[in-house]
């Protein structure tokens, strides 16, 4: 990726297609220069863009800068720097959004001396301007993505800064103590005691981050959503449910065992809670390769799901396999006899025999009874245990996590020095390492490749 930061950069940052309104935006230090060779008064002559008050909306007609073709009817907005989304002078220009509109009018940016834009370009100028820092960038992304009211909030919970500011707080008790261990070493004969409130104070930060570690499981389901897979011996109904679930005819149903080969997802938000559910094959034995792989993938689907739902077919007699299955997920399953409409094949204590002490709710997939309860209590599940907000931030991002794993293993080493009496250039130098993870969360030491793949996930025109 390129780092230049002279150069203006241009792009539509509405989605393609057809729409009232395509915004085009520009950023850079020519923006307001290049805007006025194609922002025409409605009275006749050019707007001198750099001379408005920032911060305001003018009517214009965007024009060709070369044969002076009116392109488009347009309202602007401009900003100047710093007070703008990336820190420099910037330009938005709000033209009808019809895809012939907005590439006639990229391309009068690009004559006029713009540059296109990459993905993520003008969210990267704001990280390199100072005025996010990564973890608020990848809260934009996340933000944009987000499929859920909780995967919003937790987004924009971490855009506002909540991550950061914590990031901040540590790395400032890791300085001072940084500071004190220097003394000790720049001054051994002086007598520098390295007393207990400093390895007191390493062992705080340590226990802060694991606090912050604990949140990850939830904010990662916050933002990735809850993965259901849905279970089961062959036939009993998995397909039917999870079509029931996810409210479309997704997977397909039929009366013949072994119809459902590979996984088939989808997502939708219940009760603000982005559930993703996987529809698997049936377990058994098959002689057929594709059905084989396919059982190869329900049970991977299983072994990573959050939660498993386990389903039963109370029509026809219970088999051992269903029994296996229920023991085999273990505490993230949930039992769903299916198929009530039909007469029951087995007894109360048949059932017992099997849910052995796991939530289990009776459904028809087939007519809908039960689901609202299960959807319900799915619910309540993911969010038993919650915290309320306003405590420590979530951690929703899988590289920020590894960073903090990483911060926590050095701070572990630096009091294990310390214990076994080394002299205070160990300790430091892992109270060192430490810092350097958590700087990688909010970007002060974060390699360029990782930066590259950060912005390189975004949209065009972000
Ligand atoms: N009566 C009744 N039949 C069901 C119900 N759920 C599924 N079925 C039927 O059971 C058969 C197998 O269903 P399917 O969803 O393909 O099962 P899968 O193999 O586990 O995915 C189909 O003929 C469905 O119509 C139910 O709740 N009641
Ligand atoms: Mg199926």
């Amino acid at each position: 990726m390129c780092y230049s930061l002279d150069d203006t950069i241009v792009a539509v940052a509405t989605p393609p297609g057809v729409g009232a309104l395509g915004i085009v935006r520009l950023s850079g230090n020519g923006a307001f220069k290049i805007a006025s060779k194609v922002l025409q008064k409605p009275s006749g002559g050019f707007y001198s863009v750099g001379s408005l008050p920032s911060h305001t909306v003018h009517y214009a007609f965007l024009v060709d800068p070369v044969g002076g073709e009116r392109i488009d009817e347009v309202l602007f907005a401009l900003f100047k720097a710093p007070k703008s989304y990336t820190s420099q002078d910037m330009v938005e220009v709000t033209c009808h959004g019809g895809p012939v509109v907005l590439e006639r009018a990229l391309e009068a940016f690009v004559v006029a001396g713009a540059r296109l834009a990459r993905p993520g370009e003008f969210t990267l100028r704001a990280f390199l301007l100072g005025r996010l820092d990564l973890a608020q960038a990848e809260a934009v992304a996340d933000l944009i993505e987000s499929a859920s009211e909780e995967g919003r909030r937790a987004a924009l919970a971490q855009l506002e800064g909540g991550l950061s500011r914590k990031m901040g707080e540590l790395a400032q008790a890791l300085r001072e103590v940084l500071v004190e261990l220097e003394a000790a070493i720049d001054f051994p004969d002086e007598g520098v005691e390295l007393g207990n409130h400093l390895a007191e104070r390493v062992d705080g930060v340590v226990r802060e981050i694991e606090g912050l570690m604990a949140t990850y499981r939830e904010g990662k389901l916050c933002r990735e959503g809850v993965r259901v897979a849905i279970v089961g011996l062959p036939n009993v109904g998995k397909s039917s449910l999870f079509n029931a679930l996810v409210g479309e005819d997704r997977a397909i149903v039929t009366s013949q065992p072994g119809t459902t080969r590979d996984v088939v997802e989808a997502q939708v938000a219940l009760g603000g809670v982005l559930f993703r559910f996987m529809d698997t094959a049936g377990f058994r034995e098959s002689g057929d390769e594709a059905e084989g792989e396919g059982v190869k993938r329900a049970r991977k689907c299983m072994e990573e799901g959050d939660l498993v739902l386990v389903v039963l077919d109370r029509s026809r007699p219970l088999q051992e396999g269903d029994r296996v299955l229920v023991r085999e997920v273990g505490g993230r399953g949930v039992v769903v006899v299916n198929k009530i409409d039909l007469p029951g094949a087995w007894s109360q204590e048949d059932l017992g025999r099997v849910m052995v002490g796991r939530p289990t709710f009776h459904v028809s997939a087939k007519r809908g009874d039960g689901l609202e309860s299960l959807k319900k209590a799915l619910i309540e599940m993911v969010g038993r245990g919650r915290r309320r907000e306003g405590e420590i931030p979530l951690v929703t991002n899988v590289r920020h996590y590894q960073a903090l794993i990483g911060a926590k293993e050095a701070l572990l080493r630096s009091l294990k020095a310390w214990q076994e009496g080394l002299s205070a250039e160990f300790v430091a130098a892992d109270v060192k390492g430490a810092l350097e993870a958590l700087g990688e969360i909010t970007g002060e030491t974060t390699p360029e490749d990782v930066l590259d793949a950060i912005f390189s996930r975004f949209c065009i025109g972000k």
